[in-house]
């Protein structure tokens, strides 16, 4: 029922921008949970620019920002139906559904960020964007989505036993509801913009994010401790529906693709800007910042997780490539 309530806004909200929207011959409208001005939503909206330029305005792209689409779970159907043309989501969603999307998300499976980016643009990053053939989208770039920590209501958090019962929210992926079990916590799935009030209430103590989603959300201003176990680095992905791509030319296939990867760098340089910006405004609000922990029993404790969801032959080379890049 709440499903079709989505969908049903969604479509309403569409057909509206469609008799509005006049820059371009064909707009493609694309969903961000995040607000007006956060380092995706420019990023579409930068590579829109870059497509109107390079289609003489044949081609142009409205962002839906704030989850006016709807939370990113629904709004992954969505684009898979066609309603929504593209989408700039978390891999995490995506778990439950495209198997090779887990690997990036498996925590502590990256060194750091650059770790992270040179993984994600080369061999390994082109495997897991062709997954989504299969799965009615079209995998077009990876974004940038910083390293994500706990933080909750109650208390400053510094060790595997200070987490022991505490109850955080994950992202809709079972992937994340084990590795917060792994680490003696209860993780309870729900979508993001259910967190807030959700923290406030106490139905949970806390949840995980990177500074940008921390501070951009609010939820700072309910969780007044944050812990830098840095568990994981999940990349964000652009994806396009199959459906609209089907109605693109081969060339313009082509020029999407091209300035979807052209607005990674503008993205990267965005995202650092936000990160240094976003920190700044939570210390600032007096968030007590924990950073004094030990990540070694954090990292072993996950090898059951790595054990539950790195099972077949493919998956296994993927970890083993990811774990050697330099
Ligand atoms: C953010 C990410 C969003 C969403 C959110 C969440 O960091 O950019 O796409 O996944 O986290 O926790 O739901």
């Amino acid at each position: 029922m709440k499903h079709w309530k989505n969908l049903t806004a969604a479509v309403t909200l569409l057909a509206a921008s469609a008799l509005s929207a006049q820059a371009a011959d064909m707009v493609l409208r694309s969903s961000d949970t995040h607000p007006d001005g956060y380092p995706t939503v420019e990023a579409v909206k930068h590579m829109g620019k870059l497509l109107e330029e390079r289609t003489n305005g044949r081609l142009g792209i409205e962002v839906f920002h704030s989850a006016q689409l709807g939370q990113e779970k629904d709004t992954i159907e969505q684009t898979q139906f066609g309603v929504i043309d593209m989408n700039r989501v978390s891999l995490g969603p995506f778990n439950n559904i495209i198997e090779e999307t887990q690997i990036p998300s498996l925590p502590y499976i990256f060194r750091s960020v650059e770790h992270m980016h040179k993984v994600m643009d080369g061999p390994v990053g082109e495997e897991i964007l062709a997954a989504f053939a299969d799965h009615d989208l079209i995998g077009l770039a990876f974004y940038d989505g910083g390293s994500r920590s706990f933080y909750n209501s109650q208390k400053p958090i510094a060790s595997m036993a200070d987490l022991s019962g505490m109850k955080f929210r994950v992202m809709q992926s079972d992937l994340f509801v084990d590795m917060v079990s792994a680490l003696g916590a209860n993780a309870t799935p729900m979508p993001y913009g259910e967190v807030y009030s959700s923290i406030q209430t106490g139905v949970i103590d806390g949840a995980e994010n990177n500074w940008p989603s921390f501070e951009s959300s609010g939820h700072f201003e309910v969780a007044k401790y944050y812990t830098l176990d840095q568990h994981l680095i999940v990349p964000e992905v652009l994806v396009m529906s199959k459906k609209s791509w089907e109605k693109l030319s081969a060339e313009d296939q082509a020029i999407v693709r091209q300035a979807a990867k052209d607005s990674v760098p503008h993205m990267r340089k965005l995202w650092a800007e936000r990160e240094a910006a976003s920190e700044a405004k939570v210390r600032e609000a007096g968030v007590e910042i924990i950073t004094d922990i030990d990540k070694t029993p954090f990292i072993d404790a996950m090898k059951p997780v790595y054990e539950k969801y790195v099972t077949s032959d493919k998956l296994k080379d993927m970890v083993a490539r990811i774990q050697a890049t330099k």
